[in-house]
């Protein structure tokens, strides 16, 4: 049975995912709410291995079915010896990306069958879904140029911007999908505009 409430944060590169996690954590403790961060790919002692093989850029070729396989291992890990008994026990997960990045990378992105992520969701997930979804969304040339400087690139951010494109309307067109769950905001403004909408949407929970 859960009781913590499981929380999941997304959207393109430079969208300011990384930055708003800090205040949202602190905005969860505030309230008196037990907070764990975690993020995808990832998570767990395996899923960090496995992080590493996906976006390590000297890895020249990898099938995109390959690619899909690996996040989902890893996600098997991730929800199986982390997320559920952290809400099992009553916390609060915050997850910096998970499953809506499969349907917008691999197949958006990709161009894989949004059918095949659906049969490995509903696999390794069954019906588990977040309970909120903040999904911060930026104009791709907008927040390429926010990571500019940050140097080298992992294997997936060497992709082109149309990949990133097709990335970011997934992304849109899955938060339409279910409005309920996934948050749209308007990261293309201000730290602190971001922030606000963010406050307002935590204030629901
Ligand atoms: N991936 C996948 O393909 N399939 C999956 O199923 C999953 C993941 C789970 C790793 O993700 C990669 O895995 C990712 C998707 C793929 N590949 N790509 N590309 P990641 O989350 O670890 O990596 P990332 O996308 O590069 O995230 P990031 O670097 O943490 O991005 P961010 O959180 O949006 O960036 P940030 O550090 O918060 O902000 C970037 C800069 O912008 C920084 O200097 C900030 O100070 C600045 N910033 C932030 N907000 C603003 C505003 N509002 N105005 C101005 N400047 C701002």
């Amino acid at each position: 049975m859960q009781k913590g409430k499981f929380i999941t944060i997304d959207g393109v590169e430079g969208a300011g995912k990384s930055t708003q996690i800090t205040f949202i954590c602190d905005y969860l403790k505030s309230k008196g709410i037990n907070v764990v961060l975690t993020r995808e790919p990832g998570g767990t002692e395996l899923g960090e291995k496995i992080r590493t093989l996906l976006l390590n850029p000297e890895t020249k070729s990898m099938h995109s079915d390959t690619e899909l396989l690996l996040m989902f291992a890893a996600r098997n890990e991730h929800i199986n010896a982390k997320i559920r008994p952290l809400l099992q026990a009553g916390d609060c997960v915050l997850s910096d990306r998970f499953t809506d990045a499969s349907y917008a990378y691999q197949g958006g992105g990709r161009g894989l069958d949004m059918r095949r992520i659906a049969e490995l969701e509903s696999w390794v997930l069954q019906d588990f879904v977040p309970d909120m979804t903040l999904l911060l969304d930026v104009p791709v040339e907008l927040g390429m140029s926010r990571v500019e400087s940050r140097g080298k690139k992992d294997r997936i951010e060497l992709e082109d911007i149309d990949f990133f494109n097709r990335v970011r309307e997934s992304y849109i067109s899955r938060s339409k999908q279910f409005p309920d769950r996934i948050k749209l905001i308007d990261s293309s403004k201000t730290v602190e505009h971001t922030t606000q909408q963010i406050k307002v949407i935590l204030d629901l929970l």
